[in-house]
């Protein structure tokens, strides 16, 4: 910061920055790329205090060598004087399919100074052009008869002839394909491989490095498919076995081998491959596997396996929709979970207790007879008497001529000696799981709960004094990570469906808590590609047809809300670039049925209420407002004057009729927390009628004492009061213990968040989680400068409310750790923060005190001082007035 003293600066550690944390596209060393620019950013590291990078330097090179020697071939973006360290676009020579780019970073400090340079990491680009996949096919199983047939088993040996210097296995499958090469399973935990998308738009693609697995001489590579969202057989909710994709499982794969003597070759899938059906007899994305065990092939994926009994694989067409690289990680085991107890419902019905609500499977220990069957029931809830209870849950299967299994695995022993099993192609909401039929009395460590999500890092962490509040997080955070299945999802059991509005609501508190960068920049593709010409938008991304028919402004409006997140919270703007058009499109059609400038129909508002409803038409126009500013600033980061003022003068406009329908002043008291919160959030409310609604808000939330809205206000009532200065309010929400509130749930025995407020249908729904969030950016208070993007400046706003003595939380944000850490001891607070370099922070310091070392007081506003610091480790001391 500038306005330090050079002393300051001097308290540098001895030691120089350091260039760390180096991604592409989001993604450390990720190898399938397929932007031809894509956008690179590091973290840098440093002790001391108030360091800013003046310029930095980006070598990318061809092979490791030249970058050792600082030859960068492909590009030398020379001495950029730039603060900037994030959504780099590489502008180099042109890179073509599977080049491998090696690259390192220098900075500049200050003083001018450079740092050492960071480590080399590399990319590759992905298969560029359809040419890429040479003459693979996509090819399944052997055509079948009548009803589902087992899933296929795919293989092929091929000889490599040397030794091999790379090898990169590049495969697509629908639904799934778990891909096998000699002997082993490729991509370690990894599950439902690729992914989840519109499959007559876009088929996701997946790249493994298989250099080290690939011997000179024999070797196998082979695939088992699953149906998963491509082949929906099992009649379930939203009539998925009429998406217009629908066909049965098939594979593409290539295999790209270069030899150490300069040489390559291609391994591809082609009607030379040999297929038979195994073990899985049944897989469906909601109904569960069956599996068995007596069928198994052993060594069906090493070479010399006898393949003579199996058939030509078979030609099939390929999907419509085009080849693209996963973008984002892959669905994983991110977590084993070990039973905790069982029941004995009834004789020989044992009921398995994880103690955790999650999205999986559980993989089974056993000893049985061949052919012994054991079928394990997943369910959420408990009866009294410890039976499974999933009437909340399994409504469209139960409904469906005739009723279906739902999330149900089923194994059969091959009866040798001790056997171990989880499925792979489906997956289930629970904490508890019915099993009968086990040979003999189950021990605890016969079952494991395997949770099965994206691949996320983490992000956050946040932990306070109040326990409750802990168990709130931890329940978010499974709930988060339930929910995110390739795309997001509304909850792991009944639909499993990319419901549009509980994204949203959810964004920022995953955000926060994981890198889910890439994962939302997928699922916008997913939006773009189910969007109808005219504008409108399905209710469930990707969709196989269903919630196409009205428009719903709160759901619709993930589109622009999520873009715009990744703008707050990543400082992307290509996200705008790539679905601008998308978004005007969405807005015409939206604008296109006002009347008298707002949304005149009903749809999907504050759903899922607790007493107040408020009416959707009022919500369904703050989002249009919302959605036209979103449109507005995107054309004006891309230079489109005409768009801006044309979406500026819309947003103005749905701000006046809102102002004319809903803020009268003698409707403000009638108004529900919903309604105000976000009339104040989204700043329709503005001067003295903001005044005015905070002030009703206050009354409302004292007088009722709980909360009562649906997932809308929910996610803006907690941050409106805390911008307005009423933590306390908001805390008092979260804190209660009695219904309706979060703290019910968790006094309920909840390990993740709920679908209503009265705990009468799912309980793992992910769209009351941004009270996640709130925990970060106001009880911690790592809060997010809504004028600088990416947390390039922060505001750091800890809020000692009520009985809470401590809080703290970490946040790896795109420049680096931020942490804040605060206690109070009665009046006495204290605080001790962490600002990235390169970046500053506005420090809220409650009560009074002064600027320490580094820190620069700014004034003072409400009950806080305010205090500029620059990059480093502060501590604040300051003296509490009277709580209220
Ligand atoms: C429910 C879903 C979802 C919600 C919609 C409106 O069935 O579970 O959470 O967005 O309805």
């Amino acid at each position: 910061m500038t306005f330090l003293p050079a002393a300051v600066l001097l308290t540098a550690s001895a030691s120089g920055p350091t260039v760390t944390d180096l991604r592409c596209e989001y993604l450390k060393n990720p190898i399938s790329i397929e932007s031809p620019a894509p956008r690179l950013s590091w973290v840098t590291e440093y002790e001391g205090r108030g360091w800013k990078q003046t310029a930095y330097q980006i070598l990318v090179a061809s092979d490791a060598r030249k970058l050792g020697r600082s030859q960068a071939d492909l590009w030398d973006s020379g001495r950029v004087a730039s603060s900037a360290s994030i959504q780099i676009p590489y502008s180099g020579k042109a890179l073509s399919s599977r080049q491998r780019c090696f690259w390192k970073v220098r900075v500049w400090d200050g003083a001018g100074e450079p740092s050492a340079w960071s480590k080399p990491q590399i990319w590759e680009m992905g298969l560029s052009a359809e040419s890429d996949w040479a003459a693979s096919k996509w090819i399944g199983g052997a055509p079948a008869g009548k009803g589902q047939p087992p899933a296929p088993f795919l293989r092929k040996e091929f000889v490599a002839k040397g030794k091999v210097k790379r090898a990169t296995l590049y495969a697509s499958g629908l639904g799934y394909a778990e891909l096998h090469l000699n002997g082993k399973k490729v991509g370690g935990t990894t599950e439902r491989d690729p992914g989840y998308t519109n499959f007559d738009k876009r088929v996701l693609y997946v790249a493994h490095d298989v250099t080290s697995a690939i011997k000179p001489g024999a070797n196998a590579v082979g695939a088992i498919l699953g149906t998963g969202w491509y082949d929906v057989h099992d009649l379930a909710t939203w009539r998925f076995e009429n998406a217009p994709w629908r066909g049965r499982p098939r594979l593409r794969l290539a295999l790209y081998i270069d030899y150490a003597d300069g040489s390559s070759e291609t391994v591809v899938s082609d009607p030379s491959w040999k297929t038979s059906t195994g073990p899985i007899l049944f897989d469906g994305i909601y109904t569960g596997e069956v599996y068995d065990a007596r069928q198994e092939m052993p060594d069906w994926d090493s070479a010399g396996f006898s393949d003579a009994a199996w058939s030509a694989a078979a030609v099939m067409p390929a999907p419509k929709g085009a080849l693209a690289a996963r973008p984002c990680p892959p669905v994983a085991i991110v977590e084993t979970i070990k039973a905790k107890r069982i029941l004995e419902p009834a004789p020989g019905v044992y009921v398995v207790d994880f103690g955790q609500n999650i999205a999986g499977h559980a993989r089974i220990r056993v000893k049985g007879a061949a052919g012994t069957k054991i079928t394990m029931r997943y369910s959420e809830r408990i009866k009294e008497n410890g039976a499974i209870e999933r009437d909340q849950i399994e409504t469209f299967m139960t409904k469906a001529t005739p009723p279906q299994p739902f999330q149900t695995d089923t194994y059969i022993c091959k009866g040798e000696g001790r056997e171990e099993w989880e499925q792979r192609f489906s997956y289930s909401g629970f904490r508890y799981m019915e099993v009968t039929g086990f040979p003999g009395k189950p021990r605890l460590d016969s079952f494991q709960a395997r949770l099965a999500s994206t691949d996320f890092e983490s992000a956050g962490e946040f932990e306070c004094s109040n326990d409750l509040l802990n168990k709130i997080q931890h329940a978010t955070r499974y709930a988060y990570l339930s929910n995110a299945q390739s795309i997001p999802t509304d909850c792991p059991q009944r639909e499993k469906n990319g419901w549009t509005g509980d994204a949203h609501l959810a964004a920022e508190a995953g955000l926060m808590n994981f890198k889910s960068a890439s994962f939302y920049t997928k699922w916008l593709d997913d939006l773009a590609d189910d969007q109808s010409s005219s504008g409108a938008q399905s209710l469930i991304v990707p969709s196989g047809g269903w919630g196409h028919g009205a428009t719903h402004p709160a759901w619709d409006s993930a589109y622009p809300i999520i873009a715009n997140d990744l703008y707050r919270y990543c400082g992307d703007t290509r996200i705008f670039t790539r679905h601008y058009e998308h978004l005007r499109r969405y807005v015409d059609y939206l604008s296109a049925q006002t009347q008298d400038g707002v949304v005149p129909f009903d749809s999907l508002g504050d759903w899922l209420p607790w007493s107040t409803e408020t009416p959707s038409q009022l919500t369904s126009t703050v989002f249009l407002y919302v959605d036209a500013r979103i449109v507005a600033d995107a054309a004006r980061m891309q230079g489109n004057d005409r768009d801006t003022r044309k979406y500026a003068d819309l947003a103005e406009q749905t701000k006046r009729a809102f102002d004319k329908h809903y803020l009268a002043p003698d409707a403000l008291e009638k108004s529900s927390q919903t309604a105000l919160s976000m009339a104040i959030y989204f700043g329709l409310a503005e001067g003295d009628k903001k005044q005015a609604a905070f002030d009703a808000l206050v009354r409302n939330v004292k007088t009722q004492g709980h909360i009562d809205t649906g997932i809308l206000g929910a996610k803006y009532l907690l941050r409106v009061l805390s911008e307005g200065g009423r933590s306390d309010l908001a805390y008092m929400l979260v804190a209660r213990k009695e219904q309706p509130g979060w703290g019910w749930w968790i006094g309920q025995g909840a390990t993740t968040l709920w679908e209503d407020w009265k705990g009468e249908s799912s309980l793992n729904h992910i769209m009351f989680g941004d009270v996640s969030n709130w925990f970060y950016q106001w009880i911690a208070g790592i809060g997010l400068d809504p004028a600088t993007p990416a947390f390039k400046h922060v505001l750091i706003r800890p809020q000692p409310v009520s009985d809470l003595t401590w809080a703290k939380a970490t946040e790896h944000g795109p420049y680096g750790l931020i942490r804040s850490s605060w206690q109070r001891n009665g009046a006495q607070f204290h605080l001790d923060i962490e600002i990235p370099p390169n970046t500053s922070a506005t420090v809220y310091l409650p009560g009074s005190g002064s600027a320490p070392d580094g820190a620069k007081l700014l004034r003072r506003e409400g009950n806080a001082m305010l205090f500029e610091v620059g990059s480093g480790r502060h501590s604040f001391q300051s003296q509490l007035s009277p709580s209220r």
